[in-house]
C-alpha cells in the first residue's frame, strides 16, 4: 500500500516537527514486514508500545456479560493515561488563549541596546503570546472583570525573551511579598469556593481597602480596561522599568507598552454580563475567528526611553511598579511590530505547556531594582517546574529557544534532549563541549549597590493617590461614569459595611464627587471620613489623555462585526451593498434570522445565516442593522429575543441601522420614541454611507445620559 501523506501538512511550528518525527518512526518499517495502515486506508491504531489494535470499542471480558479481565493492556494503557491528561493550571492566569506570529524591528537600536533583536531593521523573529484573565480558573468565562495577561514570548537570535505582561500598566502591590495575599483575596473564598473569577465580594475588598498602595491599579480595574472587547482590541505593558544595555555596558531605562493596530475598545458591563452567558469563549472565539480569516491582528511595541537624570527628576519612583511615567511627559516610541498569523496546532502542547518567565532574558535588556520584578524573577521558574513537572521543560518545543543551544545539563523526568559522549563538563582536557564566551555573553549590568540589609518600603513609594486621581480626571465623562458604575457594583456584593466605608474613605482621597456618587448608590448612611494617608499632600497632576480608552479608540469599523438581523423578504439588493460596504472596512458580516436555516430575500434567493435569534444576541456585535420585510416583520415583534436584540444595542449606545419595515419591532422594544444620531434609516445606498461612515465611532455616548445607566 502506497504511504499515506501526513495530516498535518505544516512544517513550520515546533509542534508540527514532531507530528512529522512522530510520523516518520510510525511508517518506519514501511516496505512489508510491518501492515501500518487499516483496511479503510487510515493509520493503524496502535497502543503507545506500538502494538496494532484490533478492538477499540469493547474491553475484554470472561463473556458478553461478564467481569473484565486483568489481561486488558490496551484498556488499562488508555484509561491511565486518559486519567493524567491533566497538569495543575496556573495559580494565576489559569484561562488563557495564545497564538503564534512574528515581531518586526523598525530599527537598528545598537546605540542603547546590544539585543540582538534589535540589530536589524526588517528582522523577524518568531513570538508566542498568550492572553489570560488573572482570577478565574482554567474554565472560567472569558468576559469576566479582570486584568488581561499579556505575554509574549520572542524567539531571539540570542536566546528567548519573554515579556510577560498585562493589559494595565501598574499593579496592585509595590513588594511581592504580598502576592500571595492579594491573589489570595481576589479567587473564590477559601471556605464556600465562590465566586469564580471576580472581585465582587468580601475578601478581596478587605484586603485592597486595607492596602491603600493598590489605589492607583483599583481605578484601572474599575474602568472599562478590565472588560476589553477583544484581544485585539486593548493594550499591553510591561509594568517594571527594564533597562537596555549597550555594547559599552552602558544602561538606559526603559518601559515597554503594545499598542493595537486597530485602536482600544470595551464592552459595556451589561454587555459583559450578557456575553458570558451567549458565549463563554468570547474572546477566544474572536482570535481564533480573525486569524483564520486572515485578518492578523498588530501591535506597535513602543518604548519609553529614559536616563538616570529623568529618573531622579520623576515625580515618582521609576522603581514603583503601582506608577506610570504619563506619555504626555515622555513620549512612547515605536521600535517593532507584532502581528499574530498562525493557531496552535494543539492547545495542550502550547497554549497550556508555554512557559513564561521574567527572568528570561537575552543579552541586552536587563532588569531594574523594581522590588515586584525581581520577586516575580524568583517565583516564575519556580511555578513551572510545579506545573510542567520537572526541569525539563525546555524540552518542549514551544519553549525551547529557536536559535542553537549547548550547555551540560543532562537527565531528569522527561528528558528529551540527551547528550551523546563521555564528556559532560566543563573546563575540560577533551576539547570537548560548549565554553562561556565573555564578548557574546550575557553580562549583568553592574549597578553599585550597597546598604544595610533591612525590611522596608523605600519613602518614595508613599504616594498612593496622585496618580490614582490622575487616572480617574483623565477618563471622558461616559468613562468616568462606568468607573463609579462598577465600583457601586462591587462594593454592593460586599456583605461587611466596615469594609464598603473603608473603600470610600479611600475615595475621598481620590475624588470626591466620585466618592460621593459611590456612597449614595450604595445608600450609605454618612461618610467617613477620608483614610489617613502615608503621604497627606496629594498632588495635583495634569490630565493625561492618553489614559483614556475613548480617546484611544478607533476611527474606523475595521476588525469590528456587523449583526445584520433579516427576515423572509428582506430586499436582496440592500442587504448585498450593506455587506459589500462593511467588507469593504475589513470588517465581518453575521446574518441573524428567526431560523439558522435562513431567509428568502426578495429576489427569491435562500440566504442561510450564522445564527438564530436566540443564539446570536446583539451583545456579540459591534454595531447592528435590522433589514426586514412588511411581512418578516411580524413574526418578529412577538420574539423576547428580537426585541431584547433592539433593546440591548440601543442601551450599549450601539448604532442602529433599519430598514423602515422594521418600525413596529423598534416601538416593541421601547426605542421608537428615542430615535437619536445612532439610530439611522437605511433606505438605498445613501443611508448606508452615512450609517457606515458613522460606525467608525463605535458607540453613540451621547444616548447614555439618557438610559438608566447615565443616572451615575
Ligand atoms: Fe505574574 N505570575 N506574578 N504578574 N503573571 C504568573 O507564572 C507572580 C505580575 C503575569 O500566560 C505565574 O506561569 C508574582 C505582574 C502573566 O502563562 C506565577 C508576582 C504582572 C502571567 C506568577 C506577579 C504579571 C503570570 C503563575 C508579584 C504584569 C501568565 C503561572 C511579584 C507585569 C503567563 C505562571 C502565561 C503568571 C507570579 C505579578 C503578569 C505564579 C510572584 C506585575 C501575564 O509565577
Amino acid at each position: 500500500m502506497a504511504r499515506k501523506p501526513s495530516t498535518n501538512p505544516k512544517k513550520t511550528s515546533a509542534a508540527s516537527d514532531m507530528v512529522t518525527i512522530h510520523d516518520q518512526q510510525l511508517h518506519r518499517g514501511e516496505g512489508g514486514e510491518l501492515h501500518q495502515f487499516a483496511e479503510d486506508g487510515h493509520d493503524t491504531l496502535t497502543t503507545a508500545q506500538g502494538a496494532p489494535l484490533a478492538d477499540d470499542q469493547n474491553t475484554l471480558r470472561v463473556g458478553a456479560r461478564g467481569p473484565a479481565l486483568i489481561d486488558d493492556f490496551h484498556f488499562r494503557e488508555k484509561i491511565f493515561h486518559f486519567d493524567h491528561e491533566r497538569i495543575p493550571e496556573r495559580v494565576v492566569h489559569a484561562r488563557g488563549y495564545g497564538a503564534h506570529g512574528f515581531f518586526e524591528t523598525y530599527e537598528p537600536l545598537s546605540d542603547i541596546t546590544r539585543a540582538d533583536i534589535f540589530q536589524r531593521a526588517g528582522e523577524k523573529t518568531p513570538v508566542f503570546v498568550r492572553f489570560s484573565t488573572v482570577a478565574g480558573n482554567k474554565g472560567s468565562f472569558d468576559l469576566a472583570r479582570d486584568v488581561r495577561g499579556f505575554a509574549v514570548k520572542l524567539y531571539t537570535k540570542e536566546g528567548n525573551w519573554d515579556l510577560v505582561g498585562n493589559n494595565i500598566p501598574v499593579f496592585f502591590i509595590q513588594d511581592p511579598i504580598k502576592f500571595p495575599d492579594v491573589v489570595h483575596a481576589a479567587k473564590q473564598e477559601p471556605d464556600r469556593a465562590f465566586p469564580q473569577a471576580q472581585t465582587a465580594h468580601d475578601t478581596f475588598w478587605d484586603f485592597i481597602s486595607l492596602t491603600p498602595e493598590s489605589m492607583h491599579m483599583v481605578m484601572w480595574i474599575m474602568s472599562d480596561r478590565t472588560i476589553p472587547r477583544s484581544f485585539r482590541f486593548m493594550e499591553g505593558f510591561g509594568v517594571h522599568t527594564f533597562r537596555f544595555v549597550n555594547a559599552d555596558d552602558k544602561s538606559t531605562f526603559v518601559k515597554f507598552h503594545w499598542k493595537p493596530k486597530l485602536g482600544l475598545q470595551s464592552v459595556a458591563w451589561n454587555e459583559a454580563v450578557k456575553i458570558n452567558g451567549a458565549d463563554p469563549d468570547y474572546h477566544r472565539r474572536d482570535l481564533w475567528q480573525s486569524i483564520q480569516s486572515g485578518n492578523f491582528p498588530e501591535w506597535e511595541l513602543c518604548v519609553q526611553l529614559f536616563d538616570q537624570d529623568f529618573a531622579d527628576n520623576f515625580d515618582f519612583d521609576i522603581l514603583d511598579p503601582t506608577k506610570i511615567i504619563p506619555e504626555e511627559i515622555l513620549p512612547v516610541r515605536p521600535i517593532g511590530r507584532l502581528v499574530l498569523d498562525r493557531m496552535p496546532d494543539n492547545f495542550f502542547a502550547e497554549t497550556e505547556q508555554v512557559a513564561f518567565m521574567t527572568q528570561n532574558v537575552p543579552p541586552g535588556i536587563d532588569f531594574s531594582n523594581d522590588p515586584l520584578l525581581q520577586g516575580r524573577n524568583f517565583s516564575y521558574l519556580d511555578t513551572q517546574l510545579k506545573r510542567l513537572g520537572g526541569p525539563n521543560f525546555t524540552h518542549l518545543p514551544i519553549n525551547a529557544p529557536k536559535c542553537p543551544f549547548h550547555n551540560f545539563q543532562q537527565d531528569g523526568h522527561m528528558a528529551m534532549r540527551n547528550p551523546v559522549g563521555r564528556v559532560n563538563y566543563q573546563p575540560n582536557s577533551f576539547g570537548e563541549g560548549p565554553r562561556e564566551s565573555p564578548t557574546r555573553g550575557f553580562r549583568h549590568f553592574p549597578s553599585d549597590e550597597q546598604g544595610p540589609k533591612v525590611r522596608l518600603r523605600p519613602e518614595s513609594f508613599a504616594d498612593h493617590y496622585s496618580q490614582a486621581r490622575q487616572f480617574y480626571i483623565s477618563q471622558t465623562p461616559p468613562e468616568q461614569r462606568h468607573i463609579a458604575m462598577a465600583l457601586t457594583f462591587e462594593l454592593s456584593k460586599v456583605e461587611t459595611l466596615v469594609i464598603r466605608e473603608r473603600m470610600i474613605s479611600h475615595l475621598l482621597n481620590i475624588d470626591e464627587t466620585l466618592a460621593t456618587t459611590v456612597a449614595q448608590k450604595l445608600g450609605l448612611q454618612s461618610m467617613p471620613a477620608p483614610a489617613d494617608a502615608a503621604m497627606p499632600t496629594r498632588q495635583d497632576l495634569e490630565p493625561s489623555p492618553a489614559l483614556s480608552i475613548v480617546e484611544r479608540g478607533p476611527k474606523r469599523f475595521e476588525g469590528r462585526k456587523l449583526g445584520i438581523l433579516v427576515t423572509d423578504g428582506v430586499d436582496a439588493k440592500l442587504l448585498k451593498v450593506l455587506t459589500a460596504a462593511i467588507e469593504k472596512e475589513k470588517a465581518v458580516v453575521e446574518l441573524i434570522a428567526p431560523k439558522v436555516g435562513g431567509i428568502v430575500a426578495s429576489d427569491g434567493k435562500r440566504i442561510v445565516a450564522h445564527h438564530m435569534i436566540d443564539g446570536g444576541p446583539s451583545v456579540l456585535f459591534d454595531a447592528v442593522a435590522l433589514l426586514t420585510s412588511p411581512e418578516g416583520i411580524e413574526d418578529l415583534v412577538n420574539e423576547a429575543a428580537a426585541r431584547d436584540f433592539v433593546a440591548d444595542a440601543f442601551q450599549h449606545c450601539k448604532f442602529i441601522g433599519y430598514d423602515r419595515s422594521a418600525a413596529p419591532l423598534l416601538a416593541k422594544a421601547g426605542v421608537a420614541d428615542a430615535l437619536d444620531e445612532g439610530t439611522i434609516a437605511l433606505p438605498g445606498e445613501e443611508g448606508i454611507a452615512a450609517f457606515v461612515a458613522e460606525l467608525g465611532k463605535l458607540r453613540v455616548w451621547a444616548r447614555e445620559p439618557s438610559i438608566k445607566l447615565g443616572k451615575a
